[in-house]
């Protein structure tokens, strides 16, 4: 039995589920995947559903009814792997945006003492490669804008690329998570800073994905930037 799972949100997805979970398992380490798919209408869950016969008692499902945002669908993920006997926890998107093969560098960052490893493209710079400039320059903006307001010392506050000591999870209230883009990244490593768990930026070098569609929007911009005053001022009243 892996003590590692790494987590997978998947809509839309048929272009790099299988290539994704099967660069997953090609690793050295026994990492498990549980991908959470919306019922993506390409199918997405038929293709995992089918693979979970090569990949037995190593690849698992949770299937939702209909399109619910990133961050519910990382929630019901982390509920899910709470309640079995992961100790470490990952968040990986589906796009290839994220190396797998990073995901040793990760693990190793919280076996050798990190309760959450961040994979970071801010900390070497900035290792984004292929993205628009007009997207790295909100990504980067974004992080600075995170910094300035929550003094929360990240530089990578949106990264969705991490390895969670089980403790960490735990030890957040997982129902009072109330963002699903972004915001719900900078809102995860908020409250862990602020119960005082550590957090380790690994340098990572995030790639725009190749194949298939982003499901960025405009929203998610909106929730992110009211989102992170908002939490400033909670925590100033909950010390
Ligand atoms: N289950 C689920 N997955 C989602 C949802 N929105 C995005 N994803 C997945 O989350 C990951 C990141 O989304 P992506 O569209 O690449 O966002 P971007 O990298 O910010 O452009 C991908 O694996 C998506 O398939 C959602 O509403 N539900
Ligand atoms: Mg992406």
């Amino acid at each position: 039995m892996s003590d590692v799972i790494v987590i997978i949100p998947t809509y839309n997805e048929i272009e790099n589920a299988e290539s994704i979970i099967r660069a997953v398992f090609s690793q050295k380490r026994d990492f498990h995947v549980l991908i959470v798919d919306d019922n993506s209408p390409d199918k997405t869950g038929e293709i995992v559903k089918g693979l979970q016969q090569e990949f037995k008692n190593q690849l698992f499902i949770l299937e939702r009814k209909e399109k619910s945002g990133l961050g519910t669908a990382y929630i019901s993920g982390f509920e899910w792997a709470l309640e079995k006997s992961y100790q470490y926890i990952f968040e990986m998107d589906a796009d290839f945006s994220h190396n797998p093969d990073d995901l040793p560098r990760l693990y190793n960052a919280c076996v050798a003492g990190a309760d959450i490893a961040v994979g970071s493209r801010y900390v070497k710079g900035i290792t984004v490669v292929n993205w628009p400039l007009s997207r790295i320059l909100l990504s980067y903006g974004a992080s600075r804008y995170v910094r300035l307001i929550t003094r929360m010392k990240v530089k990578d506050s949106t990264a969705g690329f991490i390895c969670y000591k089980r403790v960490v999870l735990e030890a957040i209230n997982l129902k009072k998570i109330k963002f699903v883009g972004y915001a719900f990244q900078i809102e995860m490593k908020f409250k862990a800073y602020k119960k005082g768990f550590k957090i380790e930026e690994i340098p990572v070098i995030f790639k725009d994905r190749t194949k298939g569609k982003s499901k960025m929007s405009g929203g998610i911009i909106t929730e992110a930037i009211f989102g992170v005053i908002s939490l400033k001022i909670k925590s100033l009243f909950s010390k």
